[in-house]
């Protein structure tokens, strides 16, 4: 419940408030709990409305929480504006990016004559610097994604779909441990490489093809979140010096992180760099994205970046190039701010493997 302290101290919360959480996401990070349900949290009062499938996983992952169970006669929305009737609220910080207009017009009617406001993401913001024990789960998933990408290289071989590589990958990774894939693997094999989210399909890999490899396994909850590009045989040489140019970004802005670094200039470093060496056309997204329960959370690394970094803050480094009808490389590690700079919780070596 130390986290459920920390999101009333945010909020400010008085006499009469509360705050009802929708996103899974934030269920998970404040209460423990993993299935579909919806919390109502005021000072002294921490509820889980959930249903039936539910009750006895939400006791467990959240014994200092009450459970309450839906009926047919009443839903999440109504069961929860009576509890929150019976604690004398009138007041409610909502989700507005999660709530949808439908769900939204449900609770003005269920909760009649109370206000509701935007909880403005105060529980993301609360995410944003991870604790021992988060990092602990991010740092395990990256060592499962690591390890099973070191065994998966020697199985590559020239005539194996993009489709083949991403099922061993991924089954590679569960066999190590992982509980799941933090998102769907991306293996994109020779001009496919230009596309930054290419999905893994039936072309065949074969000798000369730089191959990009983004994934990441899942574990205790949290997401790791890598890239490593290689080469299957002798690459083109142009795709040699934007291998060269990108692993030069990468580095250069994993070793700029560090507590008080301004998010839009580390940036700005890795477009400086594509953008001399003559590609600042090819590099479209941002540097990188803070990652934990989601695969993408803030801050980001971009050219509209705010924020400042902290200690605790998990986020990537992938700089990358895509030239159409070429290929493309990205490099990605999670690092995690540390009281001094920065430790990559991904360990793969960056320099390009040839096979
Ligand atoms: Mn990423």
């Amino acid at each position: 419940m130390e986290r459920i302290g920390r999101l009333l101290r945010l909020a400010g919360l008085g006499q009469g408030e509360a705050i009802l959480i929708h996103k899974p996401s934030n269920v998970f990070y404040l209460s423990g709990f993993t299935g579909e349900g919806l919390l109502l949290i005021a000072e002294g009062l921490g509820a889980i409305v959930t249903d039936f499938r539910y009750v006895e996983q939400a006791q467990n992952q959240a014994p200092d929480w009450q459970v309450h169970s839906i009926s047919p006669q009443k839903g999440h929305i109504k069961l929860t504006a009576e509890l929150a009737g019976q604690a004398g609220i009138r007041s409610l910080l909502y989700e507005d990016d999660q709530v949808t207009v439908k769900q939204f017009t449900a609770m003005e009617q269920a909760f009649e004559g109370s206000a509701f406001r935007p909880l403005n993401q105060l529980p993301e913001t609360l995410r944003q610097v991870k604790d021992a024990e988060e990092l602990g789960h991010i740092r395990r998933a990256c060592a499962i994604s690591c390890q099973a990408f070191e065994q998966l290289l020697p199985r590559i071989k020239p005539g194996m779909s993009e489709k083949q590589v991403k099922h061993d990958l991924d089954f590679t990774m569960l066999a190590l441990g992982a509980d799941g894939i933090a998102f769907s693997t991306i293996v994109a094999s020779g001009p496919n490489g230009s596309l930054p989210h290419a999905i893994a399909g039936d072309r065949k890999l074969q000798k000369g093809d730089m191959i990009t490899f983004d994934f990441g396994a899942l574990s205790g909850g949290y997401c790791a979140d890598m890239t490593r590009t290689i080469a299957l045989g002798e690459p083109d040489p142009q795709m040699r010096r934007i291998y060269d140019i990108v692993l030069h970004a990468q580095q250069t802005c994993q070793d700029a992180l560090a507590p008080g670094k301004d998010c839009r200039a580390i940036d700005q470093i890795a477009r400086d760099i594509i953008g001399e060496a003559g590609y600042g056309e090819c590099f479209g997204h941002g540097l990188g994205h803070a990652v934990g329960i989601d695969i993408h959370e803030e801050p980001r690394l971009s050219q509209t970046a705010t924020a400042q970094l902290e200690p605790g803050i998990v986020i990537t480094v992938e700089p990358g190039i895509y030239v159409p009808g070429l290929g493309g490389v990205r490099i990605e590690n999670s690092c995690v701010i540390t009281q001094d700079g920065v430790e990559s919780l991904v360990t793969a070596p960056r320099e390009l493997i040839i096979l």
